[in-house]
This record gives C-alpha cells, structure tokens and sequence, in this order.
C-alpha cells in the first residue's frame, strides 16, 4: 500500500496520536455493524433495542438481544486490525483510542492506553438505582435483578443517554491536541463520537479514514483509505513504525 508522503512525515514525527473505532474495526471479527447491508439497523428499529424507553417497555426482549451479543463477542477473537492498533500505542508518547465499540475486543487484543465510549456489554448496572455490577449475575431472572430489586440493564449508552462524563472529558482533550488521527470503521453519523475527528483537524492533526465505504466523515478527511481495517491496519502500522526510526 502506498502512504503519501505527508502522511509518513506527520507519523515520523507526531507526539499526540488518537484513535476513534467503530463497529467496522469488529466485522472482520464476525460482529454485525448497525448500518449497512449487514447491520442491526437493517432488521430493528433503535429506537426498539438501544434506547431507554425501549428498555423500559420491554427489558426482556433488550436485554435478550444483549445476551445473545455478549455471547457472539465472547465467541470472537480480535482481528490484526484490533492487534495493531495495540501495537501502535506503543509508537507514539501520547495516545488514545476511543471507541464506540462494547465487544470488549481491543481489550484482548492488548490495547491499554484506551477509553470507551458508549460503555462495556460485558458489564451491567442498575436501571433503577445506577448500582454498578463489573460483570453479568447468575440469576434466572431475565433481566436480572440488582440488590435493591429493580432491573439490571447492559452498561452502554443508549440513544439519548449522557456519554459517562470523565471518558468524554478525556477524548475530547485528546482529540484537540492530537497531531494524528485515525478513524477507523464508523459511519461517523453518531453523536458526540463523530465530532471528535472534527475537533482534531480544527486544531490541526493530519486525519486519515480507514472504511471500505465512503462515510459522512470521508469528506474532512485528509487521506481515506478504502480498505478494510484488517487488511489495512497491519501495514500501516508497520510502515509508521520504519518511518518513526528513519525520522524522516
Ligand atoms: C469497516 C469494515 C471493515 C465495515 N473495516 N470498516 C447532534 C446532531 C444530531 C443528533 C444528535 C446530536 N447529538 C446527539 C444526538 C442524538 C444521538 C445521535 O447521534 N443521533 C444520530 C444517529 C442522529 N446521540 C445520542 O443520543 C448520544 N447521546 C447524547 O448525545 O446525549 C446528550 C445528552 C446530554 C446530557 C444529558 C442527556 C443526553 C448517545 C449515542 C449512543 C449510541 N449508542 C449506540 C448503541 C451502544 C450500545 C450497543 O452497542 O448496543 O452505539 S448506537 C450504535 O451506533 C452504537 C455504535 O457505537 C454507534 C456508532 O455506530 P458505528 O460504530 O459507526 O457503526 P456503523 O454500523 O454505523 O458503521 C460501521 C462502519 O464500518 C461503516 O462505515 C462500514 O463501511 C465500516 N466497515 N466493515 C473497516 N472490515
Ligand atoms: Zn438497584
């Protein structure tokens, strides 16, 4: 794959490097994205499984369809796209990925210096009382239920939910001192997630896309690559690498 020039320069010499993933880093992984041919959103409405509402209307069909994703993503292994992205975070002094993905996949591909977005499926809490609960409890009930007796809910962000506080502080902050960023298989049409890259290139980081497809982020991109993240990834980071050494 041949990288511009410009591209390997900001690489050889970035300081500050973000990363933002989305449910395409994962489809290589065999985890359906939401939009798309593929996607969740082809068959169900949002508004019907990742919403509050939706939950409160009907926990168990929610919480089935949690489930059965929990299940998928514990089957699935991270792919050489999630494992480079953890061997870039070891080229760079400042980085950060954030990602909107609840698989917990870049976890175990290795990825340490990362925050995550719209939370953890493999964590609950409270619907009632917020009480957080770090895994899933053993309980025939469906939802199970927390201590004080309401429901248990999956600890992700819903549509109209608040992104937890601190982690939105944080990629924020990242974004706009970022000197490199990549974007890496979202559609970019989610909010606040989406508006990092634009915080980024407003303050000056050189973006590049990785996405098989045109996104609505494809057009503030400085570079896109049409490739899929496994494929890409691997290279890129090996060739940022070489180019951190030669210091171009
Ligand atoms: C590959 C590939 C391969 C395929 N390699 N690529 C401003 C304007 C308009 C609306 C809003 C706004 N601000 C807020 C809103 C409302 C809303 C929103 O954004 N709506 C838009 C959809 C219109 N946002 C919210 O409600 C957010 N909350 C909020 O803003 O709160 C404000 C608030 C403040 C104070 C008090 C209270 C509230 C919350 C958003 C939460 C999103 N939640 C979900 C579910 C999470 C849990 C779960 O997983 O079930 O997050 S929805 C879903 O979309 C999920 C994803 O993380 C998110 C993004 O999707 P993603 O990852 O981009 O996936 P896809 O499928 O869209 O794209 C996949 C891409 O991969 C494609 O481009 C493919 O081509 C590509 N691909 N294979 C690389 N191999
Ligand atoms: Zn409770």
């Amino acid at each position: 794959m041949e990288l511009p020039q410009e591209f390997l320069k900001t690489a050889s010499r970035a300081r500050y490097v973000m990363v933002l993933t989305g449910a395409g880093i994962s489809a290589e992984s065999g985890l359906a994205t939401f939009r798309g041919q593929d996607g969740w959103w082809r068959n169900y409405h949002p508004q019907d499984l990742a919403t509050p509402q939706a939950f409160y209307k009907d926990p168990r069909l929610v919480w089935e369809w949690y489930q059965w994703r929990r299940e998928q993503a514990l089957k699935a292994q991270p792919n050489p796209g999630h494992l480079a992205i953890a061997v870039m975070e070891k080229l760079f002094p400042e980085f950060l990925l954030a990602t909107q993905n609840v698989d917990g996949l870049h976890q175990r591909a290795g990825s340490l210096k990362m925050v995550e977005l719209h939370g953890n499926i493999h964590r609950s809490r409270c619907f009632r009382c917020q009480k957080p609960y770090p895994s899933i409890p053993n309980d025939n009930q469906i939802p199970p239920r927390c201590s004080c007796g309401g429901l248990l809910r999956p600890d992700v962000v819903w549509f109209g939910e608040e992104l937890p506080r601190d982690v939105l502080k944080q990629a924020w902050e990242a974004a706009s001192q970022a000197q490199l960023f990549f974007v890496i298989g979202t559609s970019g049409l989610v909010q606040p997630a989406a508006s990092l890259p634009l915080v980024a290139r407003r303050s000056g980081a050189f973006v590049i896309e990785v996405n098989p497809e045109e996104s609505s982020l494809t057009e503030m991109a400085d570079l896109s690559l049409r490739y899929k993240a496994g494929e890409a990834m691997p290279s890129i980071v090996r060739t940022m690498e070489k180019a951190r050494w030669r210091k171009l």
